[in-house]
């Protein structure tokens, strides 16, 4: 099962995120995330076999994170994917933390792929067309978070799917 760990926004803020999206992909092209599916990856974890992914779908539930809130208040993107993304321009201490809190307990289940860079982002738009657009709509969000979700990414042919798998309990 490919699994990832990700802060998934509330409704409010979804809308948000998606009419920036629509911003986007209007000026960009390229290929809009749905809004059920925005989400910002905290540590993507690859194939896992699917006793790993039941243990660490308990320890997940059983899990409680720190309550924090992330400012996103920039446009970026990567251009090798084509991927434009809104996150902070900022580096965000609580979400660093948090990022690399993560990963220790990942690390004890053995699993590889600590990143040596955290750069929290939204992706909006995969295989954009054009990457910089200046006339983009100013991102002015906050994000109050305090639960975790591990998430199964289903790739069934089409766009990927993404099942909520265990959320971290709410503090
Ligand atoms: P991103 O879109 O926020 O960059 C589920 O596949 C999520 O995990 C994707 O949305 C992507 O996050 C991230 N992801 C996918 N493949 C990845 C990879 N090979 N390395 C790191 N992150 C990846």
């Amino acid at each position: 099962m490919r699994l990832f760990l990700a802060l998934v926004p509330p409704p409010g803020l979804r809308e948000r995120l998606g009419a920036l999206a629509d911003a986007a992909h209007a000026r960009c092209g390229g290929r809009r995330m749905p809004d059920e599916s925005l989400h910002l990856t905290l540590a993507f974890l690859g194939e896992v076999g699917d006793d790993l992914a039941g243990e660490l779908a308990e320890e997940i539930r059983s899990l409680a994170i720190p309550a924090g809130c992330w400012t996103l208040d920039a446009w970026g993107h990567f251009r090798c994917p084509g991927i434009v993304w809104v996150g902070g321009h900022r580096p965000d201490a609580a979400l660093q933390r948090l990022h690399e809190r993560l990963w220790d307990r990942l690390e004890a289940h053995q699993l590889p792929g600590r990143p040596s860079r955290f750069i929290p982002h939204v992706t909006l738009l995969r295989r954009a067309e054009r990457l910089e657009a200046d006339d983009l709509p100013h991102v002015d969000l906050e994000w109050s978070y305090n639960q975790v979700t591990l998430i199964h990414s289903i790739n069934d042919g089409q766009a990927a799917r993404y099942v909520p798998l265990a959320r971290s309990r709410a503090t």
